[in-house]
């Protein structure tokens, strides 16, 4: 007979897009998932989340047997970012979501502070060795775009002339649809951006950051914190942020949660608890000077959402999203923590597959990149196993 666990499991979730989603409420619950993980993404960054629209969402949800149990993402306007035009306005409009998120009883909100884009990849259908599809981040490829297509100020002083030279070949290498691609690919937006750009847009747009370095960046994000923290602790609203994607600057801009001392330095500026981290394997799994299960250790407390996957990265600082327990993240060290972290406070963390290949049937379909259904049911299955198995073994040990 099964004895009942001690050790507490993870709520297991996937993200959904909305009623546009390809993959439905229906599929999310037939993989296996107790809730969701999503946003009013129809709304425009920096509008207040109603009430009514709030509640509407989460009817539809809990009328398929699902939990809205994660908000991914409220956006922090841009002007939020760079303390410009009407910021403390959209600050005034960010907190009242959040006490409409509390009051309809949602209580943990992802938000990211990257400049300009949110997550980045030139390749969005990238054929691995098994013949499935996955994303990738190619250092000469956006290097080329940087260089060649977008043509950036102060862009050459960046790189070394050996990158320098790895860009050019690259570049020639593409055909003018393949370049058209990777421009897309970068500044078109991916699935939960909520931001797109045309090459003069996103031009302008990185130029609202002159003159704002990662120490200007980080007060900024310790402002808005420190602004918004109160509602957030009335509301019993946990906010918790992603980190950066890919985990160091890109264009010119500063990055400033790319590592364990970055989010240090936030906890260190706001110390409610409510001040927490969505540990994203796949994100700061790309800095080898990251030791994940370390990380987990260390900020155990303010963990409040999950996202496991893993990158697989070469000596040019290239990486793609390899299955979820293979690639460069030690996924059975980062559960195990995470399964330790939940007993010690004697709770349950949301949990999502992040990203998964495009395999099976669904390489015969239209889906958001990285978010297909059964690359994360695979992604899901696999690591739902390797928590039971640790869970199991905690406890069989416990009981010796
Ligand atoms: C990508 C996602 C990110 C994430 C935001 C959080 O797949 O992990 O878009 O949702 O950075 O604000």
């Amino acid at each position: 007979m099964n004895t009942p666990f001690v050790y507490p499991a993870l709520i297991q979730t996937m993200r959904w897009f909305g009623p546009n989603d390809p993959v439905s409420l229906q599929d999310i619950k037939q993989a296996g998932c107790t809730g969701v993980v999503t946003a009013l993404h129809h709304l425009p960054n920096g509008a207040i989340w109603t009430m009514d629209a709030i509640l509407e969402r989460k009817a539809i949800i809990e009328a398929a047997g699902l939990k809205w149990d994660v908000v991914e993402s409220v956006p922090v306007h841009e002007a939020i970012k760079t303390q410009t035009d009407n910021f403390e306005q959209y600050i005034l409009n960010y907190t009242a979501s959040i006490k409409n998120l509390g009051a309809c009883g949602i209580k943990i909100v992802t938000y990211n502070f990257m400049p300009v884009l949110d997550w980045t990849r030139t390749d969005l259908a990238f054929t691995v060795a098994d013949g499935s599809k996955a994303l990738r981040f190619e250092k000469a490829a956006f290097m080329a775009f940087d260089l060649c297509l977008l043509k950036r100020e102060g862009a050459e002083e960046e790189y070394s002339t050996k990158e320098k030279q790895r860009a050019f070949e690259r570049f020639e290498r593409m055909s003018s649809d393949e370049r058209l691609l990777l421009q897309r690919n970068i500044i078109a937006g991916l699935p939960g951006s909520e931001e797109s750009f045309t090459i003069d847009q996103f031009q302008e747009t990185l130029d609202t950051y002159k003159g704002i370095d990662a120490n200007q960046l980080r007060n900024n994000l310790i402002y808005f914190l420190q602004a918004i923290m109160p509602t957030a602790d009335e509301a019993g609203v946990k906010m918790v942020i992603h980190p950066d994607d890919p985990p160091y600057p890109i264009l010119g801009l500063p990055r400033v949660l790319s590592t364990a001392s970055d989010f240090q330095a936030l906890i260190d500026a706001v110390p409610s608890l409510n001040n927490g981290l969505c540990f994203c394997t796949g994100s700061f799994g790309v800095r080898p000077d990251n030791d994940l299960p370390a990380m987990v250790k260390r900020f155990a407390n303010r963990i409040n959402f999950i996202h496991l996957r893993s990158t697989r990265s070469n000596e040019w600082g290239d990486f793609y999203e390899d299955n979820h327990l293979e690639g460069d993240v030690d996924m059975y060290a980062v559960i195990k923590e995470l399964v330790l972290a939940m007993q010690a406070r004697n709770c349950s963390i949301p949990v999502r597959p992040d990203h998964g290949h495009q395999m099976l049937d669904d390489l015969k379909k239209k889906t958001n990149p990285g978010y297909s259904a059964i690359g994360r049911l695979r992604g899901l299955a696999e690591i739902r196993g390797v928590e039971l198995g640790i869970r199991r073994s905690l406890q069989e040990l416990a009981n010796d």
